[in-house]
């Protein structure tokens, strides 16, 4: 696959149209939405399905989203948390290469992830990012990191949500990101903990403490995205106005800015959980069905420029 770097999530449509097609095991797979944007996937040849979970709610919620599951396998599982740990322990065990949150909550689902006995933990902070296809000031893919899986980082996990989010940029071709660490202000403030932690992890990149890219903070969020709020407040430096990546102060920080752009913009989003030892897709259970699709098929982009290696097998119940 191409090294290029996607503007867009169309452009990450073509770059995975001609590799090979990825197995994803969905969790409770009894969404409308996650079942239309499987039945795209399959469509569209980027993926094999796996439905684990109570088969009649599966099969009444695609007869509900006239959804066509015929080219899915289904794995009956009544319960949720039990459906949620064979989904990912079709991944551990190789049969699949990336798993997908279906109808559950958030934290049932990364509760099985983090599963000592059948979970994809690495020894790595697994961390959520939020891929955003942004307009302005140009068409681009902007990271926002971690809006959905760890609450209240304290500066060590910043450090590693910032490690986690670089690696994802670069396998989408940005080579150096530039990361924002945000606040609400761009001067340390001793009662704003966010703005000491975005200090510290800037000082970190100044003295080459991460590999790649470059971390600035902290940064409010205009000056981070926008050259002309930077000019302006008279903030000058590499990452002002050109942020690849905005690492959030909170989980909600994260949470509610994503979930605005995509509920009052109309922007598409994606969401994916770096960090274990396969890509895991996580959405929101309000998300659209584009948006799910879209999160597989960064998913399969990303296992594909990582070139994660797995047996690709038939799957037994
Ligand atoms: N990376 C690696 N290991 C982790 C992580 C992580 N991010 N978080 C916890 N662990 C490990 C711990 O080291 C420990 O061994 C075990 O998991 C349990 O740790 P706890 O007790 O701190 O974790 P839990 O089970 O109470 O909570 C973990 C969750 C991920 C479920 C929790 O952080 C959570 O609920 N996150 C928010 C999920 C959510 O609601 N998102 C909303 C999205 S729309």
């Amino acid at each position: 696959m191409s090294s290029t770097q996607p503007a867009s999530f169309d452009d990450v449509l073509a770059a995975i149209k001609p590799c090979e097609k990825r197995r994803v095991a969905v969790a409770c797979g009894h969404d409308e939405a996650v079942l239309d944007a499987v039945e795209r996937a399959e469509k569209d040849n980027i993926a094999d399905c796996v439905l684990v979970g109570d088969e009649e709610k599966i099969r009444a919620a695609a007869k509900s989203a006239n959804a066509d599951i015929s080219l899915a396998e289904i794995v009956h599982v009544v319960d949720a948390d039990q459906a949620a740990r064979k989904a990912v322990q079709l991944v551990s065990s190789g049969e699949c290469h990336i798993v997908m949150k279906g109808k559950l909550h958030s934290d049932d689902f990364l509760r099985a992830i983090l599963d000592k006995e059948v979970g994809l933990r690495t020894g790595r902070l697994l961390s959520h990012v939020f891929i955003l296809e942004v307009e302005r000031p140009r068409k681009r893919l902007l990271f926002v990191t971690d809006g959905a899986m760890n609450i209240a980082p304290n500066f060590e996990e910043k450090a590693k949500i910032i490690t986690n989010a670089i690696g994802l940029a670069r396998l989408f071709g940005i080579d150096q990101p530039k990361v924002a660490a945000l606040a609400g202000v761009e001067l340390v403030n001793p009662k704003m903990q966010a703005t000491q932690d975005a200090a510290v992890l800037s000082l970190m990149s100044y003295r080459g403490q991460f590999e790649h890219g470059m971390v600035e903070g902290p940064l409010a969020m205009d000056i981070a995205v926008s050259e002309e709020a930077a000019r302006i407040k008279g903030v000058n430096n590499p990452v002002a106005g050109h942020a690849d990546i905005l690492l959030m102060p909170s989980l909600e920080a994260g949470n509610i800015l994503v979930k605005g752009f995509s509920h009052l913009a109309g922007g598409r989003t994606a969401g994916l959980v770096l960090g274990a030892k396969a890509p895991i897709v996580l959405t929101s259970r309000s998300d659209t069905a584009e948006s799910k699709f879209l999160s597989i098929a960064c998913a399969v982009y990303a296992a594909n420029m990582s070139g994660v290696r797995v047996k690709v097998g038939r799957v037994h119940g």
